[in-house]
């Protein structure tokens, strides 16, 4: 078992024994990626590039980058670094369009899983004893399997698996569940549903929620700690570089911790791709020190953060980056504004009686672009007079039109008419053509 003990946990080591750590393991997994991976070692040499131009962490910069796409078109096990017999779990995340991206774990793999797991699990203060209900999709996506290692730190698992949301509400009740884990639009389905069923969360022994896998925002937070009593953490990670566990709030809630033992980040530009100093917003970018199977050098992400320069009130020494609000790639574009989903989330919930369930269709006519954001309303709003529910249209649209810039029209509808997701959830529908 991976119990945790706070003497050696290597999130509160020191500061130049950590860079020791990371250079050491660093050095090690690019000569053994150079090594094993033809195509890496091809991209390299395109560059004039071998293992030992690399001389300190300062150079990572001098590497290429890999983004999803290569992996697609390595696709299925172009990226492995070991032979197949020594790999001894698959994982894949489910791509929109074509085949999915494939990643591979040797045991070792594994254990390194598990082990920020139990280090994500410590900064939220689980522990041994507690009941963790895993609503998370068991299967190739990682966040079923990645939640479940919590049984190393004596956490009792419930393997529930997203979906049957009636169930999950008994679950939670009946077997005195302490600790939830799902996408936190999944955790909104399942208050409503406990509250159709007349049960109220606040009065369960449930307190931490472990919520990720999709940004949502403080205002989000707010109102599910509101409404169920419970303390609402972010768990951050990617299929690429592990799953969940690449980085976790501590309880000061502010930023996600990098297990940078483990995940080395960078901060780059992302037009001009070139390395930021921290403190600065740009694309993430992650490098993995430990990971045999599939080592990642300058991964991609995608998501769009800082990391924190001050230290971090617990006492950990890893570097924190601030919560993931959006990624490069969902931003959508109005009337010449860069928009993202997150701001009209907070918008939203910022005006007094909305609920958390809401999304954002956006159309074209005659070569203009309009946004209408569809929010819910509970039934007995709905029995309010016209005009104040038009006070209330006209409050959303004020407060989108101030705070994000855009016109929108708000559009309210009864309650439990936008479909709910089960895992990952789709809020912008985008019916422009191209
Ligand atoms: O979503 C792994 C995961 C499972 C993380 C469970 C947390 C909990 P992918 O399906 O590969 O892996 O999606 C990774 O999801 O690049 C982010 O854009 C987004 N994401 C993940 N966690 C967060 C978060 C899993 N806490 C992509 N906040 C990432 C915002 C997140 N976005």
């Amino acid at each position: 078992m991976n119990r945790y003990h706070p003497a050696s946990d290597p999130d509160f080591m020191p500061k130049n024994m950590l860079q020791n750590v990371q250079w050491g393991k660093f050095e090690a997994i690019l000569r053994h990626t150079y090594d094993n991976v033809p195509w890496y070692q091809l991209r390299m040499k395109e560059k004039g590039l071998q293992p030992s131009d690399i001389r300190s962490l300062d150079d990572i910069h001098k590497l290429p980058f890999v983004s999803k796409s290569d992996l697609r078109d390595t696709y299925p096990y172009g990226m492995f670094a070991v032979p197949l017999n020594e790999i001894v779990r698959f994982h894949a995340s489910s791509g929109t369009t074509g085949k999915p991206v494939v990643v591979s774990y040797t045991k070792d793999d594994l254990d390194v899983w598990g082990e920020v797991i139990v280090r994500a699990l410590a900064c939220y203060g689980v522990h041994e004893g507690d009941i963790l209900q895993n609503a998370y999709g068991y299967g190739l996506f990682t966040g079923g399997l990645g939640l479940h290692f919590a049984e190393q730190l004596g956490v009792t698992v419930v393997p529930i698996s997203g979906g049957n949301t009636e169930r999950q509400v008994m679950i939670m009740q009946d077997f005195g569940v302490t600790a939830v884990s799902c996408t936190p639009s999944y955790f909104l389905h399942i208050m409503d549903k406990a509250e159709e069923m007349g049960i109220a969360i606040k009065e369960l022994p449930i307190r931490v929620g472990i919520f990720g896998a999709e940004p949502w925002t403080v205002p989000m937070r707010k109102n599910i700690e509101a409404g169920t009593g419970i303390r609402a953490y972010d768990i951050y990670g990617l299929t690429e570089i592990i799953g969940p566990g690449v980085g976790a709030e501590c309880h000061c809630q502010n930023g996600l911790h990098i297990f940078e033992d483990h995940f080395y980040p960078e901060i780059v530009d992302k037009d001009t791709l070139e390395p930021l100093p921290d403190g600065r917003y740009g694309e993430l970018v992650f490098t993995t020190l430990s990971k045999r199977a599939m080592p990642m050098i300058r991964f991609r992400t995608r998501d769009i953060t800082k990391i924190f320069t001050e230290k971090c009130p617990c006492g950990r020494t890893i570097r924190r980056i601030e919560r993931i609000s959006h990624r490069s790639d969902d931003m959508f574009i109005i009337r010449g504004v860069n928009v993202f989903p997150g701001q009209i989330e907070s918008a939203l919930l910022a005006v007094e009686g909305t609920l958390p369930h809401y999304r954002i269709i956006l159309t074209r006519e005659h070569d203009l672009d309009n946004v209408e954001v569809q929010v819910e309303l509970r039934a007995e709003q709905f029995d309010d007079t016209i005009r104040s529910l038009e006070t209330f249209q006209r409050a959303i649209q004020k407060q989108i039109e101030n705070t994000v810039g855009i016109r929108v029209k708000a559009t309210l509808v009864q309650q439990g008419t936008i479909p709910r997701s089960e895992g990952k959830s789709q809020r912008v529908i985008d019916r422009r053509e191209l």
